[in-house]
């Protein structure tokens, strides 16, 4: 028996315990070990029926997701038979019950529905979450789940990867019954209930799965979904035709067919990318100066300065968590308006189904709209989103630092001013650190945490910890122009711009980057976010162009037509009353007009050609931002771009892309450039460094984290 796996023994019960913390994953052991298991419990006479369950806190989170990347670089073999070892659970003439609590995920499932019976706490979570990770349930799930759950369902949990709760576990049959109070006795006493009974095999279940009139339309209307939730995707579709699979082959077949899709989703450049991003999730939180055990501040009250746009959606994250938020206005009819637009947004997510209009009720109860500072004295951490404007700024700033308790976190939801120069208003620039949320803040998932010189280690840690908490995913950036996300998006969309004059269309330049898997094209987000907000940023930094350097003339000239995009009905496009986009020749001719005026050339220009000048130009200023260090690694970039900006998760995040495209034809590119635009395409010293050592930038963070 591995160590990884216990056996014990309740009298006429046996107990099979799972210990591999933290999450129970199926390692290498782990299967061998239940294998074993089974075999000595078919053996022993004295057992009746037996008992699967996780120590710890969990059941089982799936297959060992770092196995993956060993088996797709050759490193490991794919040799764990977990579809032989699910069947030998499955045979054993005792029967066998899945105690589940926490989650059963993946192979998790998979190791449970092969059980005879299936028992669980009601705070348990199921679920297969495979697709999540660019590839599809490889143990049987696909076939075995439409035998407990029905086709609509299994097609559903498969293709989504959302898990589902116990209760409806529950309706659909995945499991048997929910046990209120201790789970091992409760699967204990089930377990000799069904002592002695035949074991009813799932795989020999298939009263469910339907007929091919019945299932057509389910099918269709999965991929028709998928194609448009999960677009340019492979794993969704590919675990919609293997749950197909299960309908109309014998479970055998069916198996083999899930298994032929499994295994070109695992070694697919998306799956490979995805994995990518399930550890760089958990990367971010790791601050080589900030250990784990760095004290926290108990951040219970809150209180929010601004409730325009962002203040209002930082203050509905905050009240989202259960913390009470002061939201403070200087006029009464601004923050009437703030409390509007919180309560309309409220009630669009009780609309779709998002939250229940009692969870409203009570979240709008946590919410103080407030004229004055009265009670900022209490807050344990006050989050500044007024105007973008240094003077203001530190004018509140000044306020807070004479208002705020001893300890306060004083952060600034800044997105492009000096947190070092905001702090020097206060006597405590330990307390100041940027928060810089991403519109809008209730929904994005993206927070840049702006590390200031003086910001504290607990003050960095508790905010790491608190966006965690706020549903958020933190990542801590460095304080340059811009940050992380929004320095590079610059270059991102001058050369959009520089496309749409030098002659690729508007909606060219915007396909191309949508085909390329953008959520939006960069002309459509400019129009989005309007126009005006850059163009009056360019004239407040007029003084530090670059002399010489090409600028983009045709955004600053829509602006100037008081074309600043959706809100003023048009910008890179016209916008009808439902804000539809609608190609406006008008813009078409200007450029011309523009171009010509400024000597520019217009020529065809190639899709490649769009997405790599735009693409490669995010990578080029990542490199930069890396090797200057406002980055702590490359995939810590990855994260802001794909959960703030749109990038497609299975392309892993614009540096992981470079890496799969490969650095040397990256940088080869780049030069070309460099030769054809000049100036803005000086490749960074760190591409040009990895490219002639042959290496990636997931070298280089390797490389940092073992210290060198
Ligand atoms: C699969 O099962 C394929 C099958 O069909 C079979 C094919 C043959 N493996 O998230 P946390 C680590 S595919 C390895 O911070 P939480 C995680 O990296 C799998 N490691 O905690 C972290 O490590 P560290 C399908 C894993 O409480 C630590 O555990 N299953 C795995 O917020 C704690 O994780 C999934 O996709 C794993 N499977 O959330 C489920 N899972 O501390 C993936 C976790 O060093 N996992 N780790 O950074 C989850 O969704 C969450 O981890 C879970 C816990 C909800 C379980």
């Amino acid at each position: 028996m591995s160590d990884l796996v216990q056996l014990t023994k309740d009298n006429d019960i046996a107990i099979i315990t799972i210990n591999n913390p933290p999450v129970n994953a199926l390692s290498p052991g782990v299967p061998e070990g239940i294998s074993d298991a089974i075999e000595q419990i078919g053996k022993d006479p004295s057992v009746e029926a037996a008992v699967l369950i996780g120590g710890g806190t969990t059941f089982v989170a799936g297959a060992d997701i770092k196995e993956f990347g060993k088996i797709t670089s050759g490193t490991a073999k794919r040799g764990v038979a977990f579809v032989p070892m699910l069947l030998r659970i499955e045979d054993c003439p005792k029967p066998i019950v899945m105690a589940i609590h926490g989650q059963a995920f993946g192979g998790g499932l998979e190791l449970a529905m092969a059980g005879h019976y299936r028992v669980a706490v009601p705070a348990a979570k199921v679920g297969q979450p495979e697709v999540k990770l660019g590839i599809i349930p490889g143990a049987a799930g696909t076939q075995r789940l439409p035998r407990l759950a029905g086709v609509a369902k299994a097609v559903e949990m498969c293709a989504d990867g959302n898990p589902v709760s116990a209760k409806e576990a529950l309706k659909y049959s995945i499991v048997d019954k929910l046990i209120e109070g201790d789970l091992l006795n409760g699967a204990v006493a089930f377990a000799r209930e069904v002592a002695g009974k035949p074991a009813p095999k799932t795989r020999e279940r298939n009263e469910k799965l339907g007929t091919p009139d019945a299932n057509a339309p389910i099918f269709a209307a999965a991929r028709d979904a998928a194609h448009k939730k999960a677009r340019g995707m492979m794993a969704p579709l590919a675990a919609i035709s293997a749950v197909e699979a299960a309908t109309k082959l014998p479970f055998d077949q069916g198996v083999e067919a899930e298994q032929k899709l499994f295994v070109e989703c695992l070694f697919s450049d998306q799956s490979k990318a995805m994995i990518h991003v399930f550890f760089g999730e958990r990367e971010v939180g790791k601050i080589p100066d900030v250990p784990k055990d760095t004290p926290l501040i108990p951040v219970n009250t809150v209180a929010v300065v601004g409730a325009g746009t962002m203040g209002g959606g930082i203050t509905m994250s905050f009240a989202n968590a259960a913390i009470p938020v002061l939201m403070k206005e200087t006029d009464q009819a601004a923050l009437d308006k703030g409390m509007s637009t919180i309560r309309k947004n409220y009630e669009t997510s009780v609309k779709r189904g998002r939250f229940t209009p009692e969870f409203v009720e009570e979240r709008l109860k946590l919410i103080t709209p407030t004229l004055s500072y009265d009670g900022f004295e209490k807050a344990d951490m006050v989050v500044e989103a007024v105007f973008e404007g240094m003077a203001l700024k530190k004018e509140v700033f000044g306020e807070l630092d004479r208002l705020c308790k001893p300890g306060a976190i004083m952060a600034s939801n800044t997105s492009t001013l000096n947190i070092d120069d905001i702090a020097k208003a206060t006597r405590r620039p330990e307390a100041v650190i940027g928060t810089h949320f991403f519109s809008p803040a209730n929904v994005m998932r993206l927070l840049e945490i702006v590390r200031g010189k003086a910001s504290s280690k607990e003050v960095i840690a508790t905010c790491m910890q608190l966006s965690k908490k706020i549903g958020k995913i933190g990542v801590l950036v460095g304080n340059c122009r811009g940050f992380v996300g929004n320095r590079m998006f610059g270059p991102y969309r001058r050369e959009a711009q520089f496309l749409a004059e030098e002659g690729a269309s508007v909606e060219a330049v915007d396909r191309a980057l949508y085909d390329y898997g953008m959520a939006m094209g960069p002309m459509a987000v400019g129009d989005l976010a309007g126009l005006d907000v850059g163009w009056r940023i360019r004239k407040e930094y007029k003084h530090l162009e670059k002399p010489g350097a090409r600028q983009p003339i045709a955004e600053d000239k829509l602006c100037e037509m008081g074309r600043y995009g959706q809100k003023t009905g048009a910008g890179w496009y016209k916008y009808d009353e439902n804000r539809r986009a609608i190609p406006d020749p008008e813009v078409a001719r200007l450029l011309s007009q523009w171009a010509a005026e400024a000597g520019i050339k217009q020529r065809q220009i190639s899709r490649e050609e769009i997405v790599d000048r735009c693409i490669y130009a995010l990578v080029n200023e990542g490199a930069r931002i890396l090797e200057e260090g406002y980055a702590l690694r490359a995939v810590d970039i990855d994260i802001i771009y794909l959960n703030g900006y749109g990038f497609p998760a299975y392309r892993g995040g614009p540096m992981w892309y470079a890496d799969t495209v490969g650095l040397q034809k990256v940088y080869d590119r780049i030069r070309e450039f460099h030769a054809q635009h000049g100036f803005w395409w000086e490749p960074a010293p760190l591409l040009k460094r990895l490219a002639d050592e042959g290496k990636k930038f997931a070298d280089f963070d390797k490389q940092k984290a073992a210290g060198a």
